[in-house]
């Protein structure tokens, strides 16, 4: 299939297309990044008006279970969901990936969904760039919501906020330890903090726990543009249902709230300049790099910066001297 024919069944709908796309904006290969820069530009501005939906949380919280049911609540709504995932831990195993695709079983067969497990990758600046194509992919596609899930371990949370409109955290049910256990930053990217587990035994725990969480966000500067009473905590349970409604219809309250404000198409500017100056640091790093010498000029360079013989500013300036004519 050429490019031509390959957006053209993307942009008709073709979840196979949108597939293999993602696959070439995965590909580190010379010539696919070309071919996925010149698909990307050719898409721009194509596709559903979307949201943009970041989810994080500890491993086990519950987040396939999560998707799963929140997903198929939305689809059931007339909604085109995608699903993606940041995974900068290469130590994820693909048992754990297969997993999550029992996990969201009825969701991957969903006509109205598509989900993309995470590709195994080490470094999170190139995981970035790959969620970021993946996303503008699946909005070409015409899925008006896109949810963009990371295992909450630190970095990705803020990576997956930053390319997002809104950005949830689910936490389990438990004590004050677990409050402690948060790290400030990724609260305060929360938009909204879901207590999840929140059914049988667990129930009133979760309700506890989010009466704690309620209490830690009141304290916490919130955003300017934003509804008083945001950011918020909410018990739900993927297992049961109960609440998925509920956290839907404060996102959307949230997300209406943005665009009235004019703070949400300010947010998605923000981002898209910030991913282009990203683009312009990576190709010119790239075209250092494709030089032998000039690569390992900034490899001696690095090491003397290191050790204190030179100057950051100094051995920048030389490496950067490479690319005058
Ligand atoms: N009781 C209860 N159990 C849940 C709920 N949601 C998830 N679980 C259980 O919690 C366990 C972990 O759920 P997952 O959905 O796999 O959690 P995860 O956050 O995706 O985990 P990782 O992919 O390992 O990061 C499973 O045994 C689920 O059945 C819930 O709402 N209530
Ligand atoms: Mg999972």
């Amino acid at each position: 299939m050429d490019d031509t024919t390959l957006a053209e069944r993307l942009t008709g709908g073709d979840r196979r297309a949108l597939a293999r796309a993602i696959t070439l904006v995965e590909s580190g290969r010379a010539d696919h990044r070309a071919r996925a820069v010149a698909l990307l530009d050719r898409l721009a501005g194509t596709g559903a008006e979307s949201l943009r939906i970041g989810l994080s949380g500890t491993p086990g919280v519950g987040k396939s279970t999560f998707i799963e049911a929140f997903g198929t609540m939305l689809t059931g709504a007339g909604h085109k969901v995608a699903v993606l995932a940041v995974d900068p831990s290469s130590t994820r195993s693909g048992g754990s990936i297969l997993g999550d695709k029992t996990r969201m079983e009825r969701l991957s067969r969903d006509p109205r969904a598509y989900v993309r497990p995470s590709p195994s990758q080490t470094e999170l600046g190139g995981v970035a760039r790959r969620t970021r194509e993946a996303i503008a992919l699946c909005e070409a596609a015409g899925h008006d919501i896109v949810l963009v899930e990371t295992v909450g371990v630190g970095q990705s949370e803020t990576l997956v906020a930053g390319m997002t409109d809104l950005f949830v955290l689910l936490m389990a049910p438990g004590g004050g330890d677990e409050l402690q256990g948060v790290k400030r930053g990724i609260m305060e990217a929360a938009d909204l903090i879901l207590v999840n587990k929140a059914d049988g035994d667990l129930k009133s725990a979760a309700v506890r726990t989010c009466a704690d969480y309620a209490g830690a966000l009141r304290l916490m500067r919130r955003r300017a543009d934003d509804p008083p009473d945001f950011p918020k905590a909410l018990t739900v349970s993927a297992a049961d249902g109960h609440g998925l409604d509920t956290a839907w219809a404060e996102m959307r309250a949230l997300a209406d709230a943005r665009r009235g404000s004019g703070a949400f198409d300010r947010r998605r500017a923000a981002q898209a300049r910030g991913w282009f100056e990203e683009a312009v640091r990576q190709g010119l790093l790239a075209r250092l790099r494709a030089d032998p010498e000039v690569a390992r000029r900034m490899a001696d360079l690095g090491r003397a910066v290191e050790a204190g013989e030179a100057a950051p500013g100094a051995a920048a300036a030389e490496v950067l001297a490479a690319l005058d004519p």
